[in-house]
């Protein structure tokens, strides 16, 4: 099963809108099939271990990181293939709570006649396609905000100068972060003052970059931008409120770009609720945010940051830098979004901590 959860990491980010499975298939104690989830979540997992191993798979064990699936598409599911090729044992991690799955899956192996047994390192299953099972369950991707500041927590100085803040090791960690996530959200202002690339530039990983996402509520995305002007090569969305100025739109939509309408809230702007929804309607499933200070505000202020990575600078930056987290709602301390610290770690000179949100 471990070696099932590998295969299946390694579709993370590329699977969206299914999850990222992996399938390892033994037979008289020899590897005969692996197989993980494709890119846009076709072939799934069996299929691709089942096709490796031919005849072998007949009277072998299937390890399997979700439930098979039992839905017929257009072709036959998971589980029909795994009874027909002869599958004697069925081991997998967690139940698909996908509704067209939800244990019908495990019961055509069973009335197949496969011995079934659930429940196998369900904890790392869980947390490898979190995102999946968050969207499932709430209707909306898993969203990690990113942040990169000083060790008071200001993410550019007074003159509006950020490049940069942290060093190379944390801004390569930032990469890698986007190559396993299905989408990366800015602010129109940060598009405006960074005018960031939003790929991926690792070595060999050029192919993983996500969906690039601009929340951008008076549709003022410049066409030159680089986000912009390259969203024929890298799918690109802009977010913005219903009712949008249709030359803009049209502008945008001739660039490549996809525009996105969700309503208002009361200040006029893009209600990040109804934004985060429309993103999971359309099957993402972990949106990774960027900034700047006004989005992460406006997110953590509704308790929709899920996980944190917040990477500090051994610099300080005073109260004249800009914050992190711009929000204004919260007065005491019992108002404050709380987390639970799950690593903290050194990149070169910078370090990143991980966090949890618990309430
Ligand atoms: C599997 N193995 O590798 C994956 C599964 O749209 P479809 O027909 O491809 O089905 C998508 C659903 O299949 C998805 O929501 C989830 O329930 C399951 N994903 N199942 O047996 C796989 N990726
Ligand atoms: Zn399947």
């Amino acid at each position: 099963m471990a070696s099932a959860l590998s295969l299946a990491r390694r579709g993370l980010g590329g699977t969206w809108p299914n999850p990222a499975v992996g399938c390892v298939l033994v037979n008289s104690g020899n590897v005969v099939g692996r197989g993980w989830t494709q890119v846009g979540g076709r072939p799934h997992a069996e299929i691709e271990a089942l096709r490796m191993a031919g005849p072998d798979a007949k009277g072998g064990v299937a390890y399997i990181t979700l439930e098979p699936c039992s839905h017929v598409g257009m072709t036959r599911s998971c589980a029909e293939a795994l009874v027909e090729a002869g599958i004697q044992r069925a081991v997998f991690a967690v139940r698909d709570p996908d509704h067209r799955v939800d244990g019908r899956g495990c019961e055509i192996l069973t009335n197949g006649g496969v011995e079934v047994t659930e429940g196998l390192c369900s904890a790392e299953a869980m947390e490898l396609n979190i995102g999946f099972f968050t969207r499932v369950k709430t209707g909306r991707p898993l969203i990690t905000l990113k942040l990169a500041s000083t060790l008071d927590g200001r993410i550019a100085a007074h003159d509006g100068s950020s490049r940069w803040i942290t060093g190379e090791e944390a801004r390569a960690q930032v990469h890698m972060l986007r190559a396993r996530v299905d989408a990366v959200m800015i602010g129109s202002r940060t598009l405006s003052v960074d005018n960031p690339d939003l790929t991926c530039r690792l070595p060999g990983l050029e192919m993983c970059s996500p969906v690039r996402v601009i929340v951008d509520s008076k549709l003022c995305s410049q066409l030159d931008s680089k986000v912009v002007s390259s969203a024929l090569t890298v799918p690109t969305w802009v977010i913005t409120i219903e009712g949008a100025d249709k030359g803009r739109k049209d502008a945008l939509t001739g660039n490549g770009v996809t525009v996105v309408e969700v309503p208002s809230n009361l200040s006029g702007k893009v209600e990040i609720g109804a934004a985060m929804k429309a993103l999971g309607d359309r099957g993402l499933t972990h949106v990774v945010v960027e900034g700047g200070g006004e989005l992460a505000g406006a997110l953590i202020n509704d308790r929709l940051v899920d996980r944190l990575v917040w990477f500090h600078a051994p610099k300080i930056l005073g109260s004249t830098g800009v914050p992190s987290v711009v929000t204004s709602d919260f007065v005491s301390i019992s108002d404050s979004c709380v987390f639970q610290r799950i690593s903290t770690s050194a990149r070169g000179g910078d370090s990143m901590s991980q966090f949890v949100r618990i309430e």
